[in-house]
This record gives C-alpha cells, structure tokens and sequence, in this order.
C-alpha cells in the first residue's frame, strides 16, 4: 500500500508493516496515497512499483496549470473540515460534495475548532448548516483542544479509508495527531524512510487507525473548484436533484429556468434550499462554458 508520495518516489508499506522507498514506472501515471501496487526490490529498503490494482476511487484536483492531479485512492469517506477561521464557505463545501458524490465516497461535514466558537455564533453556524443535515450530510463540530465530539468522528472513521480535505489552518494534522497516537512515529518512520527531513512531508500521508481503518491527511487548499464537471455530474452531486429526476416537464431539463422545473416548484414548497440551487446553477454555468470552450460551434 502507498503510504505517501514525494513526487515520483513512493513510500511503499509492505504486508508486515515494513516501509520502502520504491520509484514507479513512468507508464504507470500517477501514484498515490491509498494505491495497492506490486512492488520487486531494487536495494535494501528500496524497491521499484510494477503496477497498480485497480482503483475502486480516486481523488483528485487541479494543479496549478488546471491538470488533473491525482491526491488519493481507494477513500471512502470524504471528511471536509471547516473552522470558524478561515470563514466557511458554503460553495466550497457544496463543490467538495458534488466530488464525494461523483467517487462514491461517504461526506462528512466537521466544523473543527469548536472551542473558538461562543454559543451564540455556534448556534449561527448550526443554522447555515442545517441544510446539510436536511440532506442527510453527517456534521460534527470538533475540537482537538477540548476533544467535542471525537468520539463520535472516530466512530465515523472506523474501519474506512477517509481523507481529510479542506483550507489551509483548520486543523487537519492536528486532527490526525489527535486520532493516531502514533503519528508522530510514523512521520519519524517516513523521513527515514524517504532519506528526506523531518518537515518534507508536505503531500498526502496515510495513516492506520488503532481501530482498523485509514486516515489520510492532505495538504490544506486555497480554493478548490470543480475543473471538469459536466452538467451530468452537477445534477448527480447535488443529491437532492436525483428526486426530481424524470419530473421535469422536459426529460433534458436542467433545472435551469426552464418552464414546468420540478426543482423550481420544489424551492416554492421548501423542499429544495434556495441557497443549494443557486449555488448548483452557478457550477453548471461554468460546466457549460467548459463544455462550449471544448466543442466550440
Ligand atoms: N483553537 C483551536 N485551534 C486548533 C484546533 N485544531 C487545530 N488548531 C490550530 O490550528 C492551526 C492549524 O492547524 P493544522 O492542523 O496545522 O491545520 P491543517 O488543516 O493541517 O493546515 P494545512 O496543513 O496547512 O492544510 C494550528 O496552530 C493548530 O494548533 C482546535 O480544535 N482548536
Ligand atoms: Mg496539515
Ligand atoms: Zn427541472
């Protein structure tokens, strides 16, 4: 199993738990966290990767130059972390759902840092929140200083492989370093492993649960947009459209205005929230344009 990745070096973990430096075949793109792979030994502790298993998910996100870049495999729980600094973003946690929807991974909603939050502007948060939990998105609010509700995360956790995704400072390693007690071994493990220092391990690292389960921590982001998604996509990631699926009065509707919308009639009765609509019709004006840029007329 990949443990972490330095670029095109793989830290490989074998079955008895031993760490290798492998490098991979360039045919074989991008390896990541998460990823089973065959490996032969190429020195001590080192070893080349032949190829990769299948992958039942795969995570990814544009680089800087709008590149696919693979981040993890295999996850089956998205665990998007917020905090009440930096601000939460509604749009940023409904994009980090349309991807959990689109790889098949279980979202949770954890608002970490809770200590830093008087009960009046948790009460405000619950409230922008609570159309989430309409929808039946598990949100938790956390705290690795006063330990709110990590019980209930790590019962989350437990026997899955999830990945912490979400901004820069809102507590993603410290959750790590609170769930595994043994992560800061691990981390020593891994820079020897790497023949790197202590503080390279800037990408995707996995980590075991004592529980039996996976936990990978991934590098904080500034933003994170939907670079590829179609309209298709769009209206399978916001799951609350799926119910209207064939009520449209056209069977190509897109919930966009169009006369005889199932979904328009929804927001009148309250079953959809305003705010979800909005934010799904803003992505799919931007799949559209994608999609014009690609086959242009
Ligand atoms: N008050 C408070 N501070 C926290 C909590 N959890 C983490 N922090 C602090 O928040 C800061 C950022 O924490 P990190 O765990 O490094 O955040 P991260 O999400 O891993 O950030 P990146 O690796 O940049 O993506 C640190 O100073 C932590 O001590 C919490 O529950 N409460
Ligand atoms: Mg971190
Ligand atoms: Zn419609």
């Amino acid at each position: 199993m990949v443990i972490a990745h330095f670029g095109r070096d793989l830290v490989v973990e074998d079955i008895a738990g031993r760490l290798h430096l492998c490098s991979a075949r360039k045919k074989l793109g991008r390896i990541v966290c998460g990823d089973r792979v065959r490996w032969q030994t190429s020195g001590p502790e080192q070893g080349v990767v032949t190829a990769v298993d299948a992958r039942k998910s795969l995570l990814a996100r544009p680089d800087p130059r709008g590149e696919e870049r693979p981040l993890a495999a295999n996850v089956d729980r998205l665990i998007i972390v917020c905090a009440p600094e930096p601000p939460l973003s509604e749009a940023l946690v409904d994009r980090y759902l349309v991807v959990a929807e689109l790889i098949g991974a279980q979202p949770l909603l954890l608002v970490n840092k809770s200590d830093l939050l008087a009960p009046a502007a948790r009460a405000h948060l619950e409230e922008r929140l609570a159309a989430f939990r309409q929808l039946d998105y598990p949100v938790l609010f956390t705290s690795t200083r006063e330990g709110d509700q990590v019980a209930t995360l790590m019962a989350h956790l437990n026997g899955h492989t999830s990945i912490l995704v979400g901004q820069s400072g809102v507590g993603k390693s410290s959750l790590v370093r609170l769930l595994v007690p043994d992560a800061e071994i691990r981390i020593g493990q891994l820079s020897d492993a790497s023949g790197l220092g202590k503080h390279t391990t800037t990408e995707t690292t996995l980590y075991h649960l004592a529980g039996g389960g996976d936990l990978i921590d991934s590098p904080g982001v500034r933003d994170f947009q939907l670079w590829q998604a179609t309209a298709e996509d769009l209206q399978r990631g916001f799951r609350e459209l799926r119910d209207y699926q064939g009520q449209c009065r056209f069977l190509d509707c897109r919930h966009n205005g169009e006369p005889g919308c199932a979904v328009a009639a929804a927001i009148e009765t309250g079953h959809v929230d305003t705010r979800r609509l909005a934010s799904y019709r803003t992505l799919l004006q931007q799949a559209l344009a994608r999609e014009k840029d690609r086959y242009p007329a």
